[in-house]
């Protein structure tokens, strides 16, 4: 059977929702079958973005699962990545690489130093990326109709290889992972008054982005909420928290307030969002606390130091680069066992760390509805979370298993050699 046929069957369908009748009728099948993943964001989910654009980013990136620098910031595997394994989808080529790409299952258009406002020249020359959201967007749109029309022209199977079925963009997952470069450009350039008065504009501009991908046929979304940044060792050792202001793991506790508040008002969107877009599926996935539990409770995971990190030195000389220091050049080395840190280069997740919330964030239990990565297309024909909800309970004791094998942060050196993103 052909995925265009199956994509219609998911884990489970709710084939019909008389809701008047207060009757569901529910059919089991085996996932979505997401031929294809677009995903848009800042360098928690890059896979090569910036590193075409600009330098390459060099070893030790990459060392622990591609053994060579992979256009990530970390040394292997992004959450991006787990995602695609789960969905037995190939990793994801950068939109912006041009050698060897391949977009049969989808593009990345997510850079390192992201964000989700329009970048003018106050955060372009605080290092931010210029490839904002709505850039990514746009980038997507053009992405559509040209690889649509090389499709149409083209009969032949080799170049039809590297390009995705334009009936799949209706079909694709839509991954989004945003947000923490301008809360991290709030929080070292406003005051706390000035951050919250700016939250609510940024999740606009969030909100249209996503109505934006719907109006280019996006129906199914999964979309990430920030992590706590007030964890991040990068802040914790430049911003050192004020008496009163650690929290039980040294983190620091305004800092985080600040990606909660972000959390709940993208939330509270993401839920109107889904009253105007009837037909879509938007997931919402609290990575905030998945990723607080793993550093809470860091040493039973086998991370003995959560607020420490493996490479380079804050503040001093990036991963894998070069400085002189009072005259003696310095290199920006890795830890020895960076499969025992949270923390990749201070601002990033290990590949370690990733796989630890990759793992507890694809089955659904930090999502609101409560789906799998896998089920991310179950139309909310019934209108509330609490039946999607139970759909998903009673799906999971079925046979389902899963169909992929095994189970996204960085500041253009370029522009801004102190600020990693
Ligand atoms: C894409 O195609 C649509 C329909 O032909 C057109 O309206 C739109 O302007 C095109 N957008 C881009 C970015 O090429
Ligand atoms: C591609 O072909 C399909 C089917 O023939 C057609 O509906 C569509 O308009 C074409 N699109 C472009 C951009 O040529
Ligand atoms: C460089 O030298 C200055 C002055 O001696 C000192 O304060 C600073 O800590 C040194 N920097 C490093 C990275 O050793
Ligand atoms: C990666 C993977 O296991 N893909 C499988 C998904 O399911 C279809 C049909 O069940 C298989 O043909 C694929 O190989």
């Amino acid at each position: 059977m052909k995925n265009s046929v199956k994509v219609v069957a998911v884990g489970v369908i709710l084939v019909a929702a008389f809701q008047q009748l207060g009757i569901l009728i529910l059919v089991r099948s085996e996932g979505c079958h997401f031929p294809a993943i677009f995903n848009f964001g800042d360098s928690n989910s890059d896979t090569g973005t910036v590193s075409a654009v600009l330098d390459r980013l060099p070893l030790p990136n990459g060392q622990t699962f591609f053994g060579k620098p992979s256009g990530r910031y970390c040394d292997g595997r992004l959450i991006i990545d787990f995602m695609a394994e789960k969905l037995g989808i190939p990793f994801l080529s950068a939109y912006l690489d041009s050698i060897g790409a391949n977009f049969h299952h989808g593009a990345n258009h997510a850079a390192g130093g992201s964000t989700i406002q329009f970048v003018d020249a106050k955060l372009y020359g605080a290092g931010f990326n210029p490839l904002s959201l709505e850039i990514q967007v746009s980038q997507f749109e053009q992405f559509k109709n040209r690889t649509t029309e090389l499709w149409n022209q083209s009969k032949n199977s080799c170049i039809r290889n590297t390009l995705p079925n334009p009936e799949d963009f209706s079909r694709a997952l839509y991954t989004m992972d945003i947000g923490q470069n301008d809360i991290h450009f709030a929080l070292t350039t406003m005051t706390e008054v000035q951050v919250q008065a700016s939250i609510s504009a940024i999740v606009d501009l969030f909100a249209l982005a996503v109505e934006q991908l719907y109006k280019l046929g996006a129906r199914a979304f999964w979309i990430h909420n920030t992590g706590p940044i007030g964890c991040l060792p990068f802040f914790v050792i430049t911003y050192p928290p004020k008496a009163g202001d650690a929290d039980q793991n040294g983190c620091i506790v305004s800092k985080n307030k600040v990606a909660q508040q972000f959390n709940n008002q993208l939330k509270a969107k993401v839920s109107t969002l889904r009253h105007r877009l009837e037909d879509a599926t938007i997931i919402y996935v609290d990575i905030y606390s998945a990723k607080y539990s793993l550093i809470s409770n860091a040493k039973d995971y086998g991370f003995p130091r959560p607020l420490e990190y493996c490479c380079g030195k804050i503040g001093i000389v990036d991963c894998g680069e070069k400085e002189i220091v009072n005259g003696t050049e310095v290199y920006g080395t890795s830890c020895n066992d960076p499969a025992r840190y949270i923390s990749w280069d201070g601002i990033h997740y290990t590949e370690a760390a990733n796989k630890w919330v990759a793992t507890r964030i694809l089955d659904g239990s930090f999502s609101e509805p409560k789906v799998s990565i896998a089920n991310a297309c179950l139309r909310p024909f019934s209108s509330t979370i609490t039946d999607l909800n139970e759909a998903e309970e009673r799906s999971s004791s079925s046979a389902w298993d899963g169909n992929g094998s095994a189970h996204m942060h960085h500041l253009m050196k370029a522009l801004q050699p102190t600020l990693v993103l």
